[in-house]
C-alpha cells in the first residue's frame, strides 16, 4: 500500500524543521505562526522566508511524493508510537537524533518506482584493477546485491570504498544514524546486541558476508553493535547510493515475490510487514542440473528455500546401500519447501547434502537474517526436525542422532 504525499509537503516540512533546528525558537508555536506568515507573504513576492536563498534552495531540493507504508519512519513507524515521539521531541525543542532521522528520509524520499532517469551526481571511488578484483570477489555471494541488473551493480562497484580496520575497533554502534553499508573481504566481526542496558554478543561473521543495511534500508538506528576482532578488510558502500539502488530494486523484489512469500506455509506466523522484511534481505540463487548446493559436513551460513525445480537431499552414513558417490537420497524438495535450517537451529555442521535436480532457483537468506526473523517459524521447523530424528533412526538405527553430522 502506498500512501499519496501532497505536492510540496516535504519540501515544505523540511525548510520548516530547518528553520526552527536553526532558530532554536523558545516559543515553537508563536515561531511557527511567524514563519508560515512569512512564507506565505514571500510567496507572494517570490523570495524566501528569512532571506536566505542558499539554505532554502537547499531545503527545497530533492524529494518526489510516493512514499510506502512499509519502509519503517517514513509515514510511519510500525506501531505508530515513534511519530508521536518525533513530535514532543520537537515540542520539546531538542533537535535529537530522531528528528535528524526524519530530516535525512526527507531528504532521501523518492518513488522506488519511478522509472525517470535519476540526476543525482554518482559516487565513485576509482579503483585499481587488483582492487576491483578483490571488490568483486567480496561481492559474489551478498544476498542484496544478487538481483540487481549488471548497470546497478556496476553502480554500487564503482560507489563502494575499502576501509580497513584493527583488531578492536567499532566499525558500527548501536544506536547511531546509519552512514555506510559494508560487505567484509576479510577479518572477523563480532555482533553485540544491547538489551536492558547489558551488551551480548549474539554472533559473529567469519571472513564473509555483510551488515549494517537494517539502518539504511528502514531510516532506523543501528540496530547492533560490530565491533573487529582480527584486523580486517571491508568495503564500505554509502547511504545514499545504497538507499537509490538497492531499496529501490527492493520495491522491485516485493514485487516479485510478494505472492510467493504469502503462500509459504513456513512463513505463516510472521505478520504480514515481517515476511516484506524476509524479501528485504533474500537475495535469488539459480544452480544447474547436479550442482551441489550444500554439502554435507561443512559449516553452514545460509538458508534456502525452493523457487523453483527439485532439490536432492542426500546423507553418507556407513553401513546402508549407498549410491555411487557414497551417499543415500534421504528426502527431496519441490517450490515452496525449505532446506538448510538444521545447521542453523543445531550449530552443527550440515547434516546432509543438497543437490539440483533440473535447473533450480532458491530464495537463500543468511544466518544472521535467519535468527533476526525467523524466530516466530522456529516452532514448525523444530516439529519437522523431529520428523527427520524419526526418519533418521528408522534408517540408521537408533543410535543415530541428527546432531551427530560426521561425514
Ligand atoms: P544496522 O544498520 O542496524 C548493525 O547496523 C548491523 O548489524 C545491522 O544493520 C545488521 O546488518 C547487523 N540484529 C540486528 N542487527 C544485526 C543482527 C541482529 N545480526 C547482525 N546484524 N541479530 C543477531 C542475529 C545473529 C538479532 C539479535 C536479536
Ligand atoms: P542442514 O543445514 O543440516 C542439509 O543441511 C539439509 O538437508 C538439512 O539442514 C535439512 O534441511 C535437509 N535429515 C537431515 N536433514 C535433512 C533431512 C533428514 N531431510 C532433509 N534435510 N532426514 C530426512 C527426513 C525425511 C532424516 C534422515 C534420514
Amino acid at each position: 500500500m502506498s500512501i499519496e504525499i501532497p505536492e510540496g509537503l516535504t519540501e515544505l516540512l523540511q525548510s520548516f524543521t530547518v528553520e526552527v533546528l536553526r532558530n532554536q525558537p523558545g516559543d515553537l508555536l508563536e515561531f511557527s505562526l511567524q514563519y508560515f506568515t512569512k512564507l506565505k507573504e514571500s510567496q507572494s513576492r517570490g523570495g524566501s522566508p528569512f532571506g536566505n536563498e542558499h539554505n532554502s534552495a537547499a531545503a527545497f531540493r530533492a524529494a518526489r511524493a510516493v512514499i510506502f507504508a512499509e519502509e519503517p519512519m517514513q509515514t510511519d513507524s510500525e506501531n505508530g508510537e515513534e511519530d508521536d515521539e518525533d513530535v514532543e521531541e520537537f515540542v520539546g525543542n531538542k533537535p535529537m537524533r530522531l528528528l535528524r532521522c526524519y530530516l535525512s528520509v526527507c531528504a532521501e524520499a523518492f518513488n522506488p518506482d519511478d522509472e525517470e532517469e535519476d540526476t543525482e551526481p554518482r559516487v565513485i571511488h576509482p579503483k585499481s584493477d587488483e582492487q576491483r578484483n578483490r571488490l568483486q570477489e567480496a561481492c559474489k555471494d551478498i544476498l542484496i546485491f544478487k538481483s540487481l541488473d549488471p548497470e546497478q551493480m556496476s553502480q554500487v562497484l564503482d560507489a563502494m570504498f575499502e576501509k580497513i580496520v584493527e583488531a578492536g575497533e567499532h566499525v558500527i554502534d548501536q544506536d547511531d544514524d546509519g552512514d555506510n553499508f559494508y560487505v567484509i573481504e576479510r577479518g572477523t566481526y563480532d555482533i553485540y546486541v544491547k538489551l536492558d542496558a547489558i551488551s551480548r554478543c549474539v554472533g559473529s561473521y567469519d571472513n564473509r558476508g555483510s551488515f549494517g543495511e537494517l539502518a539504511l534500508m528502514y531510516n532506523t538506528p543501528r540496530a547492533a553493535t560490530i565491533i573487529a576482532t582480527s584486523t580486517g578488510a571491508l568495503w564500505g558502500l554509502d547511504r545514499l547510493t545504497f538507499r537509490r539502488i538497492i531499496v529501490k530494486n527492493n520495491a522491485k523484489k516485493k514485487r516479485m515475490y510478494e505472492s510467493f512469500i504469502e503462500t509459504l506455509p513456513l512463513l505463516k506466523s510472521l505478520e504480514a510487514s515481517e515476511r516484506m522484511k524476509v524479501v528485504d534481505v533474500i537475495g535469488s540463487k539459480t544452480y544447474k542440473d547436479g550442482e551441489r548446493i550444500i554439502a554435507q559436513g561443512d559449516l553452514a551460513d545460509c538458508f534456502y528455500i525452493v523457487e523453483s525445480g527439485e532439490v536432492r537431499i542426500t546423507m553418507k552414513r556407513g553401513k546402508i546401500k549407498e549410491d555411487g558417490d557414497g551417499a543415500v537420497e534421504i528426502a527431496r524438495c519441490t517450490r515452496g519447501q525449505y532446506f538448510g535450517e538444521l545447521a542453523l537451529v543445531t550449530n552443527k555442521p550440515r547434516a546432509a547434502s543438497a543437490y539440483a535436480v533440473g535447473n533450480v532457483k532458491c530464495l537463500v537468506m543468511d544466518v544472521q537474517a535467519f535468527e533476526r526473523l525467523l524466530g516466530p517459524c522456529m516452532e514448525i521447523m523444530k516439529r519437522n526436525i523431529v520428523n527427520y530424528e524419526e526418519q533418521l533412526v528408522a534408517l540408521f538405527g537408533s543410535n543415530m542422532a541428527i546432531t551427530d553430522s560426521s561425514a
